[in-house]
């Protein structure tokens, strides 16, 4: 499995958590079932709004990036999301999109637009089938994600860069193919050849990544190892909003998982009142969610902590089954809610049951009771 991660120059809100914790989810569930899960995230350490970020704050942009990284993974241990195995940076990755990248030359499928370089989109018969969007639709998200579908000089308005060579005033590294920096899809593709290879479980992300990200690179791979499909399953969690827009950091309407754990707000609340939500439907961030999301903690540590409660067989298996199709992590919540209530109330005489569903909710959900 590979997830997007994040672009480290500012802190991690609930719409980043709300993502992770979900492919957290996937992770357990497939370990639970006895899979072997290798599981690998980048982290975009270069690119535009890092760089913007630190000429604004007149800071180094290593500096915004690496503090950025530390507070996200404090965050994701808070929040008990199991680490990937292999956690790679854009920096690092460079040598090796450098030499994707020359392999594409030699297909014949990248061109030079000044001295940028572009993929072919057109080089891969399957472009378009990830997001499945119609040509207008495509060419209007470019514009609005990071893609510049009207430069002079494009063969096609939605070819994307691979490699873009170096500004005057940005950081630039020397390669092969001259002195700059990665485009930004062609950062993931490198990280998840290398150290997962065709074809992956598995490609995740929120769904502002289907495209062009997921698109894009999904053609980039299949066209450089000419092997197809580059993921067996596209996975994309909705987007969090808060005061009526997507949480984004662009537009500053954000709530930040370090802030609330500053206000004293237990994480295992925090990341009830995410797993309240199935992950693919959107939805918004609200103080009553996380105020709910305490009651439900504070209900839950109550009935494992008693002497005895009903059989719990029941509502584990009922848990593996709503986790089991497509992570219906809301009714999962609903079978602990029962059992839990149930529990307090003194019904249920089985003693082993108290210890068996803290660890269930420990194991399948990652809340810690
Ligand atoms: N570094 C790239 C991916 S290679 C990136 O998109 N970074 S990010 O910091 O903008 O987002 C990190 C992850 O959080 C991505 O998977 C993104 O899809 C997801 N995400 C961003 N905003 C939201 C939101 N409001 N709700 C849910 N997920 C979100
Ligand atoms: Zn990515």
């Amino acid at each position: 499995m590979y997830v997007c991660g994040i672009t480290p120059y500012d802190a991690t809100h609930m719409g980043h958590a709300a993502t992770y914790v979900a492919f957290d989810v996937l992770q357990r569930a497939w370990l639970d079932a006895g899979h072997e899960v290798h599981y690998v995230q980048n982290v975009t350490d270069i690119d535009d709004p890092l760089l913007e970020r630190a000429v604004q704050r007149g800071e180094d942009w290593r500096a915004i990036a690496e503090r950025e990284t530390a507070l996200f993974r404090e965050d994701m241990t808070a929040l008990r999301v199991i680490p990937p195995r292999e956690y790679i940076g854009a920096v690092e990755a460079i040598p090796s999109v450098a030499s994707y990248v020359q392999r594409m030359q030699e297909l014949g499928v990248v061109y030079a637009v000044d001295d940028d370089l572009y993929f072919s989109v057109s080089s891969d018969p399957h472009f378009g089938s990830v997001a499945n969007l119609d040509r207008a639709e495509m060419t209007r998200i470019f514009a609005e994600r990071g893609g510049d579908p009207d430069r002079p000089g494009k063969r096609d308005p939605l070819d994307c860069l691979v490699w873009q060579d170096a500004r005057p005033d940005e950081p630039a590294w020397n390669t092969p193919l001259g002195h700059g920096r990665p485009g930004w899809h062609i950062e993931c593709v490198a990280i998840a050849l290398d150290h997962l290879g065709m074809t992956i479980d598995v490609q995740g992300g929120g769904s502002d990544l289907a495209f062009p990200h997921h698109e894009m690179g999904a053609s980039e791979a299949q066209v450089v190892t000419g092997e197809w499909p580059y993921a067996r399953h596209y996975v994309h969690a909705g987007m969090v909003g808060w005061q009526g827009h997507k949480m984004s950091k662009s537009r500053g309407n954000l709530v930040f998982v370090s802030q609330l754990r500053a206000d004293g707000h237990d994480p295992m609340a925090i990341r009830l009142a995410l797993l309240a939500h199935h992950y693919r439907s959107d939805w918004a961030w609200t103080p009553q969610g996380l105020q709910g999301a305490e009651q439900r903690v504070d209900l839950w540590r109550r009935a494992t902590a008693m002497p005895s409660g009903p059989d719990a067989s029941a509502t584990l298996q009922r848990m593996r089954e709503v986790l089991s199709d497509d992570l219906r992590t809301p009714s999962a919540l609903d079978a602990v809610d029962q059992w839990a209530m149930a529990a307090v109330a003194g019904t249920g005489s089985d003693a082993t049951a108290p210890a068996l569903i803290a660890d269930a909710c420990d194991a399948l959900l990652g809340v810690r009771l």
